[in-house]
Formats: structure tokens, sequence, C-alpha cells
């Protein structure tokens, strides 16, 4: 609730801002010296590595996206998949 930072996945053409509740967990992930942070995404594993920046399933590494740590003000396609105008 308190994040001055929002980390975002890549979508087909733009960004998505994570969940707020996986907002946190890779802050404090982040901000902590993690390597990378686990996440159960809609009842899927990802990692997501800190150093590659990517986020990748667990039980299949070819499904991998890039991710960011930026502005809630940079520009996003929408919420974890759900569109915002
Ligand atoms: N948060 C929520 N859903 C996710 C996340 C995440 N961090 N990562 C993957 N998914 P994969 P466009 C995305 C969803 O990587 O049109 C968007 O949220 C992912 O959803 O192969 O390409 C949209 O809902 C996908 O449905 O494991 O920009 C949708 O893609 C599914 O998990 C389309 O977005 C498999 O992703």
């Amino acid at each position: 609730t308190e994040d001055i930072y929002q980390w975002f996945y890549e979508g087909r053409n733009g960004w998505w801002k994570y969940d707020e509740r996986s907002n946190t967990e890779l802050e404090t992930a982040y901000n902590a010296g993690d390597p990378a942070c686990t996440l159960l995404l809609a009842g899927t594993l990802y990692n997501i590595d800190f150093h590659s920046m990517t986020q990748v399933r667990r039980s299949d590494q070819t499904r991998r996206r890039r991710v960011r740590r930026d502005t809630p003000m940079f520009p996003s396609k929408g919420i974890a998949g759900i569109k915002t105008y």
C-alpha cells in the first residue's frame, strides 16, 4: 500500500503492473537484497530474477518475460491483465 515503486511485466505491446500484493512481495525481496522472488500467479509458480530482470515459469523456463521496476506513473496496459483506460 505504501510502495513508492511499481513492478511491471511485459505483455505483447506494453507493460502490465503486478497486482498490489505481488508488488509488495517483490519490493520486500528486492530491498532485502534477495537475488530472486517466487510468486504464485493465477495458480502458477513464477520466479522473478532481479539480476536478469525476468519472470520465468518454474515449470517451463521457456515462458519468460521481461520485468521492470519503475515509477507507478510509467505507462501500462493495466493491472495483472485487467485493462485500465
Ligand atoms: N501477473 C498476472 N498474470 C500473469 C503474470 C503476472 N505477473 N505473468 C503471466 N501471467 P506465461 P498481452 C498476461 C499470465 O508468461 O495482450 C497478461 O496479464 C499471462 O497474462 O506464458 O499479451 C494478460 O492477461 C498469461 O495469460 O506463463 O499484453 C495476457 O497475458 C498467462 O499467465 C495477455 O496480455 C501465461 O503467461
